[in-house]
């Protein structure tokens, strides 16, 4: 009884890191299905493109206290935390990013065990493979021996989800997203940035230097697919989720040579020059195909968009974007 009315008053979404390149997609949607009043967006500073409308809060993960009063004042029901460094930042800064992305994550589960919140999302990555993995249709459950920092703050924190969710119960839930493309907010720091940036280069009529090789392959998901991931993972019943790590997820998987064939099928004239650096080592330990069958049977995951799609949408938002 008392529960229930603690879920209703406990019923508005925080969500951290909300500056980034899925945080600022994800707010939007949640605000478009929860009622805007009802989303907190959060990061350590406020970007100029915000999604409209909604409160902004400044917070920094790494700050247990400043967690917890947001989640009293803001009587916060479900978590989004976003914020993380990305791969190749990841290698420039590989302490901060250990900081941040482990010590932000147990911030935040230890506040929301203590306080009650009923459901926390938690992105994990392919990152979190590596070179012994099976890199072809990578199982669910596989060696896992990842070599950048990134990747092992996910492995680990994939663990302290598990662990969370073992010891006391969290509805902590996660996927392990490929690379995302999209067209709002540019990606920062990533491996997989390569697929966003080329298309900026094919719309300027520039030749795109690629820092992966033409032939190194890996698994991407569309923007609108990755958040539909997440809303529909969270709407689940409790009942249904059997993976408490991370579920593997993916869409499609592309080489930058592929990718620039389905871009010059639109823009005849476009190149890519390929000038492989650190990044392109990084992408090789991670998985190129992804087995996400535990996820299609668990909750239906379904992805709406494969390459082709992604790229006709892809051009036609960028051409309608000004510069
Ligand atoms: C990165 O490239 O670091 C991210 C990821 C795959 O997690 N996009």
């Amino acid at each position: 009884m008392y529960q229930r009315y603690y879920a209703i008053y406990m019923n508005k979404i925080l969500v951290t890191g909300a500056c980034g390149q899925l945080g600022s997609e994800l707010s939007t949607a949640l605000a478009h299905l929860k009622g805007v009043d009802n989303v907190i967006i959060s990061d350590i500073r406020q970007s100029n493109e915000l999604p409209s409308g909604m409160q902004f809060i400044p917070l920094d993960v790494l700050d247990q206290e400043a967690i917890d009063k947001t989640i009293q004042k803001y009587h916060i029901g479900q978590v989004y935390h976003l914020a993380a460094m990305l791969s190749a930042t990841g290698e420039q800064q590989p302490r901060n990013t250990w900081n941040l992305n482990m010590n932000g994550l147990i911030n935040l589960l230890e506040v929301c065990q203590q306080r009650s919140v009923e459901k926390v999302f938690w992105p994990s990555s392919i990152a979190a493979f590596g070179s012994h993995t099976q890199l072809v249709d990578t199982p669910q459950f596989t060696i896992m021996d990842p070599e950048t920092v990134y990747g092992i703050s996910k492995l680990s924190g994939e663990l302290w989800c598990e662990y969370f969710h073992a010891r006391f119960g969290l509805d902590v839930r996660s996927l392990r997203y490929p690379g995302l493309i999209s067209y709002k907010s540019p990606p920062g720091g990533g491996t997989t940035d390569y697929a966003v940036a080329i298309f900026h280069s094919a719309l300027k009529g520039e030749a795109y230097q690629c820092f992966l090789g033409e032939n190194t392959r890996l698994p991407m998901m569309y923007m609108s697919d990755a958040v539909k991931a997440a809303i529909e993972l969270m709407s689940v019943p409790k009942k249904d989720i059997s993976i408490h790590t991370s579920y593997n997820l993916t869409a499609f998987s592309i080489t930058p040579g592929e990718l620039t064939t389905a871009i010059q099928t639109h823009i005849p004239e476009f190149n890519t020059i390929y000038k492989p650096d650190f990044r392109d080592l990084i992408a090789k330990t991670w998985p190129q195909t992804i087995d996400d069958s535990i996820a299609r049977q668990d909750w239906g995951w379904r992805h709406d968009y494969g390459l082709d799609r992604m790229v006709a949408e892809m051009i036609r938002n960028l051409a309608l974007t000004p510069n």
